[in-house]
């Protein structure tokens, strides 16, 4: 079975040689050795002064966001994973949903400048599949307008230009170390930044505001990562270099099949970038393909492959983010058309090219028979299908 999000595995001796040296030291958790080393790789990567490795993502960007004393309305884009928008909803702000550009999916700044209003105390922007936002026009935007500026960089550790890597970019950027993404932490996450005086507040946040055994100097949570956590980071980076080879092979070999495919386009990576090649982002032009994304995503669910309609239908269009703020429901027309076209397929270190050649051969061949497949799919009551397609 082929699926997206599959995790890339660690060399396990590495891994359990440092779980033994983990427990030997007696030191579990609470910036324990790893923890320390992996913070210092991580800012190496990112090229910023300061990293302080979380729990996960969710809670370094409410972290982030709270540090940085956001208040009132945040501008964020709809496209993203509903943990962008969560985090700020956790910490008592508005999210003011704005459109994205349609070659890399990440938000617009004409549409950003658009929605500043009085309310505004900053932007959280994300890079999307790991394209590098438009950082200078989104700079300049917080800058003339006093705001401050958050990159969500769930997808884009090992991203960047060919100059400078994501990481340094706005105020502060947050990673995530999840399981499925390209380097992991099992569960993970990490802000970078090169303000001292943030990651001052933000290692204090991260522990619950301790600043020694006795002393709270600070609001904060428990957002630590632990030492297996670390251990696992520290040996997923020493394949990342491994894992973006495969990669970007892998992303070749799509390229090459899906490129006759009528109806069918992969998004292309920008040749001035870095990338890490972790998201196989397609997009489905249904009246050219003669079957609907979510009809090619259910023909594949048959064939044992999950292919994901990432982010459908946008936060503006979710029920809790409709239901909280009404001005969610607006229309944002980029955003809705790339959330009812997108198609991500697998790939990663347990997806080969030759896997990949043969599920590009299928869904040649589902799109050549697209009529019968939709007259078939009608009819199924398959289990495999997804919920949204099940009869
Ligand atoms: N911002 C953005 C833009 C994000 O995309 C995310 C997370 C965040 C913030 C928050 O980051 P964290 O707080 O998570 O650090 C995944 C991830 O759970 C989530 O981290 C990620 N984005 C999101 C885009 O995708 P799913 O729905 O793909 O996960 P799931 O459980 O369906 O797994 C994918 C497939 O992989 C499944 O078919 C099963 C398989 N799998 C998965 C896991 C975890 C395995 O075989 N083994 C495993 O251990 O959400």
């Amino acid at each position: 079975m082929l699926l997206v999000g599959r995790p890339n595995m660690p060399d396990r001796a590495a891994f359990m040689g440092r779980i033994d040296r983990m427990f030997d030291s007696g030191r579990l958790t609470n910036r324990g050795p790893m923890l320390l080393e992996f913070e210092e790789r991580v800012a190496r990567i990112a090229g910023t002064r300061h990293c302080i490795a979380t729990c996960n993502a969710t809670v370094g960007l409410e972290l982030a966001i709270s540090a940085l004393g956001m208040a009132g309305d945040v501008i964020v884009p709809s496209y993203t994973f509903v943990a962008t928008v969560h985090a700020l909803w956790r910490q008592g702000l508005r999210p003011v949903f704005c459109d994205i550009n349609p070659k890399t999916h990440c938000l617009d700044p004409d549409s950003v400048e658009a929605a500043i209003t009085s309310r505004t105390t900053g932007i959280l922007a994300v890079h999307m599949w790991g394209n590098t936002c438009a950082t200078h026009a989104l700079e300049d935007i917080a800058q003339r307008h006093g705001l401050k500026l958050l990159f969500d960089a769930a997808h884009a550790f090992g991203c960047g230009t060919k100059k400078r890597a994501v990481g340094g970019y706005g105020d502060a950027e947050v990673f995530s170390f999840h399981a499925t993404k390209c380097v992991h932490a099992l569960e993970g996450g990490a802000i970078v930044t090169d303000d001292s005086d943030l990651a001052g507040r933000l290692r204090l946040m991260v522990n619950f505001g301790f600043s020694d055994e006795d002393t709270v100097k600070h609001l904060g949570t428990n957002g630590k990562m632990s030492e297996a956590s670390a251990a696992m980071g520290l040996t997923s980076l020493e394949s990342m270099d491994a894992i973006i080879a495969h990669n970007r092979r892998n992303y070749a070999a799509y390229a090459f099949g899906l490129q006759a495919i009528p109806g069918i386009s992969l998004m292309s990576r920008r040749m001035n970038q870095q990338h890490n090649y972790h998201y196989i982002v397609t997009e489905i032009d249904a009246a050219t393909a003669g079957l609907t994304r979510d009809e090619l995503v259910a023909a594949l669910r048959l064939e044992n492959v999950v292919a994901r309609r990432y982010f459908y239908p946008g936060c503006h269009r979710m029920q809790p983010y409709t239901g909280l703020f009404p001005q969610a429901g607006r229309t944002l027309p980029v955003t809705e058309e790339i959330a009812r076209r997108v198609m991500v397929l697998p790939t990663g270190m347990q997806v080969s090219e030759a896997e990949v050649e043969q599920l590009t051969s299928r869904i040649a061949a589902i799109v050549r028979q697209a009529p019968a497949v939709r007259a078939a799919l009608a009819q199924c009551h398959d289990p495999r299908l997804p919920p949204f397609l099940r009869q």
